[in-house]
């Protein structure tokens, strides 16, 4: 039987099976087995049913990558055009876009990557269309744009939702608070912080035993779900925040319009007629963090024009460090700060120290 059968077989057997209390343990061991077999599909272990699974060569460049993500037609390449000036073939029929497409737009000093991908069909996490490459080069992004056509945002918003899931990327979600750490010995020891309404160890221990896993301390500090422990077993989950770009509103009335910009983590726009694309941008540049710190070469003024941006509404000075270069660290002796992160202008600092947007940072080193 291949994968993608035993997949299915699985999902009959989840979707058949009663959702209580006593059936939570079964379905947790479904769950962790299609989490197991999807985990196949994505990085194929040698021979047989690899081909395709690598994602497109789109070399990185600016300090932040967005990525447009969407069913065909709904206007991604439009939109690349409009924000980047790169110019991306857009036309009536679907599947226009075959690979990735990057551009670059220049916004508040940073340079601000956005890749347009070919159009995802349903099924794309199971192998069907481009759709394994359009997810793996979505997950090299900072932020995805999920573009949907404002006539049919629903339905659609959850399918690519369920695509991009099943590829272990989960959007607008924060890391479950679960600490997971195998050990050599002791069996699992199963540590819930804050009372629970699915999980108990009982179940837990199951799970791991799904992975062969005998040994391990797992605590709880958030209301866990099955899915949460297998995020937090399968490791390789990505976190991303998204932004649910609802395009061609020229094709509705205000009435609706008004109705659609009440859903969280969506920006309505129209990329033909370039409608509310600074509001877009505003967003994106929230979503991902974007802090602007200046550097001062001794002796000289700033540079004002080449910021170095950094993703994280509190960076140390370490982590401005680190973006810089990553052996600066160590040679690290303290800086001086200019900006609103500090009291004094300058003020000494350590690395530890957090910044501010616009602030202006000299790194003092080490001598010899
Ligand atoms: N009315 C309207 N049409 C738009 C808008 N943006 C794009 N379109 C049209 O929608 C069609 C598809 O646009 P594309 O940009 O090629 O869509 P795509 O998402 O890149 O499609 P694929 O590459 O096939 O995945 C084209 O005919 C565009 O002119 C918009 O804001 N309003
Ligand atoms: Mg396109």
């Amino acid at each position: 039987m291949s994968t993608l059968q035993k997949i299915a077989e699985l999902e009959a057997e989840y979707a058949k099976t009663q959702k209580n209390k006593a059936t939570n343990y079964h379905l947790g061991l479904i769950k962790a087995k299609l989490a197991k077999l999807r985990r196949e599909l994505i990085e194929p272990s040698g021979g047989g049913g690899g081909k395709g699974g690598e994602g497109f060569d789109v070399a990185k460049s600016g300090d932040t990558r967005v990525g447009l993500v969407g069913f065909p037609s709904v206007g991604k390449s439009t939109l690349l055009t409009k924000l980047t000036g790169t110019f991306s073939e857009a036309a009536s029929y679907e599947f226009t876009t075959l690979t990735a497409i990057p551009g670059t737009l220049h916004y508040r000093g940073a340079r601000i990557q956005v890749v347009d991908l070919p159009g995802i069909i349903e099924g794309a996490k199971d192998g069907k269309g481009r759709g394994r490459q359009v997810i793996s080069a979505a997950r090299t992004c900072n932020i995805i744009l999920v573009v949907l056509d404002v006539a049919k945002p629903a339905t659609h918003k959850i399918l690519i939702e369920r695509e991009l899931d099943g590829f272990g990327i989960r959007l607008n979600q924060e890391p479950p608070r679960i600490m997971f750490r195998k050990k050599d010995k002791g069996g699992i020891n199963f540590q819930a912080f804050v009372p629970q309404t699915t999980l108990d160890a009982e179940a837990v221990t199951a799970i791991c035993r799904e992975y062969k896993i005998h040994n391990a301390d797992v605590h709880l500090r958030c209301d866990a779900t099955v899915d949460q422990i297998i995020d937090v077993v399968e490791g390789n989950r990505k976190y991303m925040p998204a932004v649910y770009v609802l395009n061609k509103i020229d094709q509705i009335s205000i009435e609706e319009l008004d109705i659609i910009s009440r859903l969280p983590h969506c920006v309505p726009i129209s990329a033909q007629h370039g409608w509310n694309l600074d509001e877009l941008i505003d967003k994106v540049w929230d979503e991902c963090k974007m802090i602007r710190i200046y550097t001062k070469p001794k002796g000289q003024i700033p540079d004002y024009t080449a910021p170095v941006i950094l993703h994280s509404h509190h960076p140390s000075v370490e982590d401005f460090c680190n973006r810089i270069h990553r052996t600066l660290i160590s040679s690290f002796k303290y800086a001086w700060v200019w900006g609103s992160s500090v009291k004094h202008q300058p003020q000494r600092v350590g690395k530890e120290h957090i910044l501010a947007d616009e602030d202006v940072v000299q790194v003092v080193k080490k001598s010899g």
